[in-house]
């Protein structure tokens, strides 16, 4: 699916990571705890190839925590992957992630330690340094592309940390994928159909989180049996209504993705290890 959002500090800032990434010490790639694979930067190969590079699945208070524990296991079982799962805005689990991430770089008074931070939009990457330095010097805000250009800040013990502008690729495929980054903030809400964003979050909600759609939405009795009439009914109670009584289904779509991406519907995970393994079966 071709996403037409590729904007000009993105092109910068993946110019600049293929040349100063192996400067660093260590990289750590921001992620979204709920889409530990869909929002991996295809580009993260390359920038790492001479830098060691930690996966760190941020959000970790937004997913649900037994699938937060399935893809670390899963991450643990693949050769030189290392993976920590935290929640940005926490002192201690932030402290705990940079000190896993610089665990293995030498230590020495007369250099800095290197440390970048890169990934898509929105997965948390200025929060992180904001937690880190105590103080708010990255600009943060709960869309994508918010840090436009690269910032290095000076953090106790010695170390340089490179904030980077969030960065996606031009064509993501397949188009679940390009969902699954949407649903989570990390695309423009313009650069794909507001409203098929919703019914892929509805989907979802609907097969594997009912209990957690009835707790929220406690009108929603029975459960409706499709996407369709889940927004119709969220629509109804939340008065999104046209001319003539209509559901606006642009303003259903909207209560629902930003319950979702709040956390008001609660802990959700949108990509599990085992639908890895289901899409290989399906393949064969
Ligand atoms: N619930 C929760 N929210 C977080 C966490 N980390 C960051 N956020 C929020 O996520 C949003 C995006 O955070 P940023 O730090 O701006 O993300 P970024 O990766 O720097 O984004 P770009 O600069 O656009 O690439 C903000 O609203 C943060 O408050 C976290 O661990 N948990
Ligand atoms: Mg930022």
């Amino acid at each position: 699916m071709t996403i037409q959002w590729f904007p000009g500090h993105m092109r910068e800032t993946k110019k600049w990571l293929l040349q100063s990434a192996a400067k660093a010490d260590v990289i750590m790639e921001m992620l979204d705890a709920r889409i530990p694979l869909a929002s991996e930067n295809p580009w993260m190969e390359k920038f790492c190839r001479h830098t060691r590079r930690v996966k760190i699945l941020n959000k970790m208070d937004l997913a649900d925590p037994r699938v937060t524990e399935q893809w670390l296991t899963f991450f643990e079982k693949q050769r030189n992957v290392r993976a920590i799962a935290i929640d940005a805005t926490d002192r201690f689990r932030a402290a705990k992630a940079l000190e896993y991430a610089i665990e293995r770089v030498p230590h020495n008074r007369a250099r800095k330690r290197k440390v970048m931070v890169a990934g898509i939009p929105n997965t948390g990457k200025s929060t992180l340094l904001n937690t880190l330095a105590g103080k708010k010097i990255a600009k943060t805000g709960n869309t994508p592309a918010i840090t436009r250009h690269q910032q290095r800040t000076g953090l106790r013990n010695n170390i340089d940390m490179y904030d980077t502008p969030g960065i996606l690729w031009p064509v993501i495929e397949p188009p679940q994928r390009a969902y699954a980054l949407a649903v989570t903030g990390a695309i423009s809400d313009t650069a794909l159909d507001f409203q098929d964003i919703a019914w892929f979050a509805a989907r979802l909600l609907l097969h594997r989180y009912p209990e957690q759609l009835r707790a929220r939405y406690p009108f929603l009795d029975p459960l409706p049996g499709d996407e369709a009439g889940l927004l119709e009914q969220i629509g109804a109670a939340r008065g999104c209504l046209k001319a003539k009584g209509q559901i606006d289904f642009h303003k259903a779509a909207t209560v629902l993705i930003q319950d979702f991406r709040s956390g008001k519907i609660g802990r959700i995970s949108v990509e599990t290890p085992f639908d890895i393994s289901d899409d290989e079966e399906t393949k064969q």
